[in-house]
């Protein structure tokens, strides 16, 4: 189903805004030259208006703990949607797992010199537990190697396969001869063709999102070995995205272009302008889903075509367990007004995946549902920097959870203020002080305890109205009830940022309301009038609690036991009227602290630390000692570089002729990535003038240069301060 958007102006009359209301569009108020405001109004589909949803996260690997970056990118936002699904009453499941196949799961294993079984168990049960504790809602937090999860992939597989869909492939492949194993995915590194990243995968360039094939890679190496692959035969399935090329620019291009962000529209244009390939769905790998078909033996199914599988195969899980049927959120239905609405929250680097490959795969397979929207974000930095778990430059959720007990809404709040929803944005200690200390404490907390306060010291925590609602009463409540409205109008465009604000803002009318009434000043004279006032700010009290549910879970379960108000939905936000006159509010309980200087200090010297450890660590270790009778053996001298050429099909190789004092030689030197021939003749260089003669590309390399080489790889010439005469020896 299609609604075109439509530009129509209207005038910004009362009935107009309840209108608006009722059919939740999106509405922009401007200025007209004469004075009078004029509303736009963007007729979108609404996406509140469905009945069923399945919300997906993308699911984390499990070869590591997660980080702040990982809740800010995919699993903050689909939160609160959730939360503010169910509040509104929708029959929604929210499905997430561990992704646990892959070479990001066996790279690790190996790295550990641990079975990818630990890797998983390990993590795994980590990351389930930090999920849980930020209050991450899943309906289920299911695992890909289950049982359940290898049948469905196997089955999608084959029914592709009956179809014959897949294009069967005998090609060469990249192959480490060290390790035995064919390089795909993260075993290859190489640089991008398409934006030159140096550290480009097998399968994908993190950088610039493009998905590759090993062969695409510039100067590939094997991530075991670290050497140039060689090509192997090997047979494999492909995928013909080329061949949904078409349908792809109909149901995405064209009928998306209105609901997608613009930075996951963006990158899906350039992808298809560069035209889709087709894609591998099959490994060479001992880690996986066995590709169900004899004559495939040993090989696995490709991770990008399982993994999203699992969220089919966790809803089965879930629906299993709570006797539901898992074909209504994932399968076309009958009549297809009562198809659930399918939303994937990812970061940035999973889009090809979410918006091409499995949609594709969806497609092919037949009777799916496919995705409304996939509301990828971008990326978020820390201290200036990107977050990096070998650097150790992170905010480790587990970490933090020991480090700031009970601090959960704390981290949520700053987070979701920051999302990086249209663009890359930026994590700082200080900005984390300054949330939680200036609108956490000072806003929220400062507003929600002065009204308890006040009420059990004046009235002993009953609230009632006193004197009859002032003007100043009503207009407070009359602008309350707008933000409902304002929070459900941003959450609808996956504005979580803009949608928080609106609720801090009914916080902050809170407080101003306070200010303006003075029930601290008014108490002595005017003691009725003083209960209406607090009766006023204990319905926005009450609100806070209400609308804060899908933003800061704790701090509105615990507001709602302060009033003692059974926790309700989203119809009665707004309501000026929560707690009815003769109200007994609860204990007063504290909702925030100050986040103290020390704390923050403390976290600095922690990324400071880890910082200086990784650049210890990269420092090459040292190696045992020789003798000095080894040492003596080594002949070297100061040359002077005649000449150097490039050594031809080749990118690091200078061909160099070096006037060693005792005659004219050629050495073949990888160092043509930091110096052309113009800048190094004539230069004086240390050579070691007996090793035995190596054949390198068809030349006879007749000694070595020493060069130092940094942690980066960077090198230059150990050589003579001053000039010396060639043939000098170096000891
Ligand atoms: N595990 C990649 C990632 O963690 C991958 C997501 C799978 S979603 C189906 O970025
Ligand atoms: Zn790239």
């Amino acid at each position: 189903m299609r609604i075109d958007s439509s530009l129509k102006s209207y005038p910004c009359t009362e009935e107009f805004r309840r209108w608006n209301a009722i059919f939740s569009v999106f509405a922009l108020s401007l200025q007209c030259t004469c004075g009078e405001f004029l509303t736009l109004t963007l007729i979108k589909l609404n996406i509140f208006n469905k009945q069923r949803y399945t919300i997906t996260s993308a699911l984390p690997y499990a070869n590591g703990p997660l980080h702040i970056g990982h809740l800010a990118g995919a699993y903050i936002p689909g939160d609160i949607f959730v939360r503010f699904l169910r509040l509104k009453g929708k029959d929604v499941v929210y499905v997430c797992g561990s992704d646990e196949h892959g070479a990001a799961i066996t790279i690790k294993a190996k790295k550990e010199g641990v079975s990818p079984r630990d890797i998983i168990d390990r993590y795994n049960k980590q990351i389930k537990e930090s999920f849980e504790q930020f209050g991450i809602s899943f309906d289920i937090y299911h695992r890909t190697s289950e049982k359940i999860h290898h049948e469905l992939s196997q089955e999608f597989f084959l029914n592709l396969y009956e179809k014959g869909e897949f294009i069967e492939r005998f090609s060469e492949q990249y192959y480490d001869e060290e390790f035995h194993q064919f390089l795909a995915d993260r075993y290859i590194v190489g640089t991008c063709p398409h934006c030159q990243n140096q550290g480009a995968y097998g399968d994908q360039c993190e950088k610039c999102g493009t998905s590759l094939n090993p062969t695409d890679l510039i100067d590939p190496r094997s991530t075991l070995s670290g050497k140039t692959p060689i090509l192997k035969e090997t047979k494999h399935w492909y995928l013909p995205l080329d061949k949904y090329q078409p349908w792809l620019e109909t149901w995405l291009i064209e009928g998306k272009k209105d609901v997608l962000k613009p930075n996951v529209f963006g990158q899906c244009q350039s992808w298809l302008k560069l035209g889709l390939q087709p894609r591998s769905m099959t490994r060479d790998l001992d880690w996986g889903v066995d590709v169900p078909l004899e004559e495939a033996e040993g090989k696995k199914l490709y991770v990008w075509l399982d993994a999203p599988i699992g969220y089919i195969s966790a809803t089965k899980q879930w629906a299993l367990e709570h006797n539901k049927d898992w074909r209504q959120y994932w399968q076309k239905q009958e009549d297809p007004n009562e198809d659930s609405t399918l939303i994937h929250f990812i970061g940035k680097d999973n889009i090809v995946f979410h918006c091409i490959t499995f949609p594709a795969i969806l497609h092919a397979h037949g009777g799916y549902i496919l995705p409304e929207n996939i509301p990828a974000n971008e990326f978020l930095n820390l201290e200036g920097d990107k977050l990096s778990t070998s650097r150790n430059h992170a905010v480790w959720l587990h970490e933090y959870l020991d480090e700031f007990p009970a601090k959960q809404d704390e981290l949520r709040y700053m987070l979701t203020s920051i999302l990086p929803e249209t663009s890359d944005s930026e994590f700082t200690w200080r900005d984390f002080q300054a949330k939680v200390n200036n609108e956490l404490v000072s806003i929220l907390g400062n507003f929600v305890n002065r009204v308890l306060v006040l009420s059990h010291k004046y009235f002993d925590g009953a609230l009632a109205i006193g004197t009859p609602l002032s003007v100043a009463d009503q207009d407070v409540l009359a602008e309350l009830a707008k933000v409902p409205q304002a929070i459900e109008a941003s959450l609808g465009q996956y504005r979580f940022r803009e949608a928080q604000a609106h609720f801090m803002n009914a916080a902050r009318l809170g407080n101003k309301y306070l200010a303006d009434q003075e029930p601290w000043k008014v108490f002595k004279e005017d003691p009725e009038r003083v209960k209406t006032v607090l009766y006023v700010a204990g319905q926005i009290v009450a609100n806070l609690a209400v609308m804060g549910q899908p933003f800061l879970p704790f701090t509105s379960q615990k507001i709602f036991e302060m009033v003692k108000l059974p926790a309700c939905g989203w119809e009665r936000a707004g309501e000026s009227d929560l707690l009815k006159s003769g109200h007994q509010l609860g204990e007063t309980q504290l909702l925030f602290e100050k986040i103290t200087d020390e704390q923050v200090d403390s976290q600095l010297v922690k990324l400071a630390a880890a910082a200086a450890s990784t650049d210890a660590s990269t420092i090459a270790p040292a190696k045992s000692n020789i003798t000095f009778d080894d040492f003596t053996k080594l002949d070297i001298r100061v040359g002077t570089i005649v000449s150097a050429e490039k050594v031809a099909k080749t990118k690091k190789l200078l061909k160099l002729t070096i006037d060693t004092g005792i005659d004219q030689r050629t050495v073949v030197s990888g160092i043509a990535e930091f110096f052309t021939s113009e800048d190094i003749v004539g230069r004086q260089v240390s050579i070691i003038v007996n090793l035995e003669p190596r054949n390198i590309k068809g030349i006879s390399s007749q000694g070595m240069i020493l060069m130092a080489e940094d942690e980066n790889g960077r090198l230059d010439f150990v050589r003579p301060d001053t000039t010396m005469s060639a043939g000098s020896t170096v000891r």
